[in-house]
């Protein structure tokens, strides 16, 4: 089945007591039991939700993969992970990621004896200089939040696969439409679906996917014994929104495209960053294992004052201000008083992240109305 026909029907049978075409919410705590030990394969939902289930075969499907499980939040998916480590264990993560990413693993997990190591991985021999006999998870994201940096995903899963060190990479900004980390080594892929996967900006949910059973068994005991788990009325709004995944992310990229080529002919603007532009570092490697490059645009201005950025964020009419991305609606963002706030100026500066960087989620409203808004923000 081709990657359209996936999003709208893999996992998803009609109802079985009534035909309905779309996947019951299957509002319930519990299931009632023929007999002790006697049951449909449900006992109580924290456990397995019929609506919950037919998600996760459909997210797994979505990546190439064979099993798919969601969680609460895209951190709560995150926290499942580290929870594979043992206090000692130490992880390499990309310097430049979100920073509820950079917060979970250094003011959560470092009080129980997890040590991240936060180093460039644009360039993957600096992962093996980085490695020691106590590495057990390599964490990847790319194209990376907010900086839009890419990862040669081939030359990290080669290294992480030859040294048995787990490689997790969150591949919420590219989606499955345009990269399948699995194919490239990865051992779990990991997404904040609240973003372009739901795409309307109504849900919370996180997932991961896996091809490993033994993975797979670990992070569903972790699921249950923990329960961070979505409700149905999240798990049936998220298969809604993956129905229009790849008709979404078509706009996404042509609209990513045509606003990331007017700001870089735009006389005001210093620096664009979008993996589509020839320009772009790591251009090369996204053209390998990305099959399009995306709605997310970061900038900042030649005039390189904090107030000028805020002025230009507070000017826009469409591009509404606030936190997340990946919605049908245009956002605009200020990493470093909204979602990079946690990691210290002095960190965020090293990766290269500057107080005044701002950035873009690029809806699929018309392009005109977005390109104006632009150029009035500007002026
Ligand atoms: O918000 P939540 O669903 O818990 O997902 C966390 C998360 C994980 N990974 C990446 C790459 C993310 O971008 C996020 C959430 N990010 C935002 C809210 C944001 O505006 O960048």
């Amino acid at each position: 089945m081709k990657f359209g026909t996936k999003a709208i029907h893999a996992g998803v049978q009609p109802d079985p007591s009534t035909g309905a075409i779309m996947t019951p919410i299957y509002q319930t705590s519990t299931y009632v039991q023929e007999g002790i030990g006697k049951h449909k394969g449900y006992e109580y939902s924290r456990t397995h939700n019929p609506t919950r289930t037919v998600l996760q075969e459909n997210l797994a499907a979505l990546e190439n993969g064979r099993y798919g499980l969601a969680f609460a939040s895209g951190m709560a998916a995150v926290d499942a992970v580290l929870k594979l480590l043992r206090p000692g264990d130490e992880i390499i993560a990309s310097n430049d990621l979100y920073g509820g990413t950079y917060r979970i693993m250094s003011r959560v997990f470092q009080n129980f004896g997890l040590l991240t190591h936060y180093v460039d991985l644009s360039d993957a021999q600096n992962l093996r200089a980085h490695i020691t006999e106590k590495t057990r998870l390599v964490w990847v994201e790319t194209p990376t939040n907010p900086l839009l940096n890419v990862v040669d995903l081939e030359a990290i899963g080669r290294i992480t696969q030859k040294q048995g060190i787990l490689l997790v990479v969150d591949n919420t900004f590219a989606t499955p439409y345009l990269q399948n980390p699995l194919q490239w080594g990865a051992d779990i892929v990991m997404h904040s679906a609240t973003k372009y996967l739901g795409g309307h900006s109504d849900v919370v949910l996180g997932a991961l996917i896996t091809n490993r059973e033994d993975l797979r068994d670990q992070l569903a005991f972790i699921q249950n014994a923990c329960g961070a788990v979505p409700g149905p009325q999240d798990c049936f709004l998220l298969l809604r929104g993956i129905k229009t995944l790849h008709v979404r992310m078509d706009r996404h990229c042509e609209n990513g495209r045509a606003v990331a080529e007017y700001l870089d002919k735009h006389p005001q603007i210093q620096k664009v960053y979008w993996i589509g532009l020839p320009s772009h570092p790591n251009h090369k490697i996204a053209r390998k294992q990305m099959r399009n490059f995306g709605g997310m645009v970061s900038f900042t201005l030649k005039d390189d004052r904090l107030e000028s950025a805020i002025r230009v964020m507070e000017n826009f009419k469409i591009f509404a201000l606030g936190e997340s991305l990946g919605g049908v609606e245009s956002l605009c963002t200020h990493p470093a008083t909204m979602t990079h706030a946690s990691i210290p100026q002095e960190q965020r500066l090293k990766s290269g992240l500057r107080d005044t960087l701002i950035r873009l989620s690029v809806g699929i409203e018309d392009i005109d109305d977005l390109l104006g808004d632009l150029e009035d923000a500007l002026g």
